[in-house]
């Protein structure tokens, strides 16, 4: 099998991280590896295959060489280095949500949408998390009865903003246990023991981004833009993994009973539905297991192909990390 040069740019960030820990997991065909990263932190040092590699600010001739590059330092970062990257040959793989939305840049779910990697011209994005955990667990549904209307709310983990966020999370918690005056750098409020209602900036409409990013990217993703679907995004205090409540109306009818069977032969869900055993999707599972996670079905009691359900991913790995890695294997 061939091997490639592989860039990771945002190597010491949370989803960095995460990156080069699955290249090295999954075996990814890697014949160099450079890591970029801001001139803080050019000089660390990072273990890939027990070999230590040493992170580089990023320049024009980074790219050189360079057959993928998986990019997750923001999109600033990515509107500068992308189209160099693209320029000198490489292909890139965007977490940040700078193309996202472009026309001619795909926008990919392996799970859901693999085919549409076909037509791109040298960036393919990677959604964003609490979209990809909703897609994957709503494409066997709108395959089987169709869907026309969505109504989802998350509960968001701090990790999604960041190293910086993880360590603001714990510093208030801290404080407060401490009986002291909270510091805050990150949040416009405090986090800890408390739900934000306000991921990313706030639009004309009085929606925030992040909810807009979740009604726009899954229409393109699903390739329906004829759902109706509106979004509420909250951040909670807790580390790491997404959860949504989310609910959906089906175009025809479909049993509780199909649907699991339906998720229990589904690749990349895990069906966690036992109430009588209490069991349900829970945050911190998503610690441990890689699937995104199903369960709390539910018909609802007015509307006959209302179903409501409860979902829960890892948002640094299948958020992120993992799908821009499962991208790269699709490229190649
Ligand atoms: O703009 P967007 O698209 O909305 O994305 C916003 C942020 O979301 C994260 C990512 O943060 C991004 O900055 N992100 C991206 N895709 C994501 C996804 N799919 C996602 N989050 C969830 N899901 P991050 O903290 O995970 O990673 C940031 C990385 O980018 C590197 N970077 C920054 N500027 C760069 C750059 N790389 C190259 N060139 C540049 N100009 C950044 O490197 C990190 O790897 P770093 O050296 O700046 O950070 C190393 C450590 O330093 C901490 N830190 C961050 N800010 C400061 C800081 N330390 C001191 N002072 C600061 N002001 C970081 O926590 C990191 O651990
Ligand atoms: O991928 O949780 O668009 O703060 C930007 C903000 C990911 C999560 C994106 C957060 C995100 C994020």
């Amino acid at each position: 099998m061939s091997k490639f040069n592989v860039a990771v740019v945002g190597a010491t960030g949370a989803v960095g991280r995460e990156i080069v820990k699955i290249l090295e997991e999954r075996k990814f065909p890697i014949k160099d590896l450079v890591l970029l990263a801001s001139e803080r932190s050019a000089g660390e040092t990072i273990f890939f295959k027990k070999k230590e590699f040493t992170v580089q600010e990023p320049n024009k001739n980074s790219f050189e060489n360079i057959n993928i590059a998986l990019f997750s330092a923001g999109s600033t970062v990515s509107r500068k280095f992308a189209p160099i990257a693209v320029k000198t040959g490489a292909i890139v793989i965007d977490n940040s949500s700078a193309f996202r939305m472009d026309s001619h840049v795909p926008l990919i779910v392996p799970e859901v949408n693999p085919q549409s990697i076909m037509n791109h011209s040298g960036i393919i994005a990677n959604p964003n998390c609490s979209t990809i955990q909703m897609v994957i667990a709503l494409k066997p549904i709108l395959d089987e009865v169709g869907i026309n209307r969505i109504i989802v709310s998350t509960y968001q983990s701090v990790s999604g903003t960041g190293k910086s966020a993880i360590d603001e999370l714990t510093e208030q918690s801290s404080q407060i246990l401490n009986n002291k005056k909270t510091t805050r750098k990150v949040y416009p409020h405090q986090i800890a023991f408390n739900i934000l209602p306000h991921i990313d900036v706030f639009e004309d409409n009085g929606y925030t981004k992040e909810e807009m990013k979740l009604i726009h990217e899954t229409k393109k993703i699903l390739g329906n833009n004829k759902i109706k679907i509106t979004a509420t995004a909250a951040r909670v205090p807790v580390f790491y993994g997404h959860s949504e409540s989310v609910y959906i109306e089906t175009n025809n009818h479909i049993s509780i009973n199909k649907l699991k069977k339906i998720y229990l032969k589904t690749k990349g869900i895990k069906l966690v539905d036992d109430i009588e055993n209490n069991k349900y999707p829970i945050a911190i599972m998503s610690e441990i297991y890689d699937d995104v996670m199903v369960g709390r079905l539910r018909k609802d009691l007015t509307e006959p192909n209302g179903i409501s359900m409860w979902i829960v991913a890892n948002n640094l790995r299948k958020g992120a990390a993992l799908n821009a890695v499962q991208i790269a294997e699709l490229l190649i």
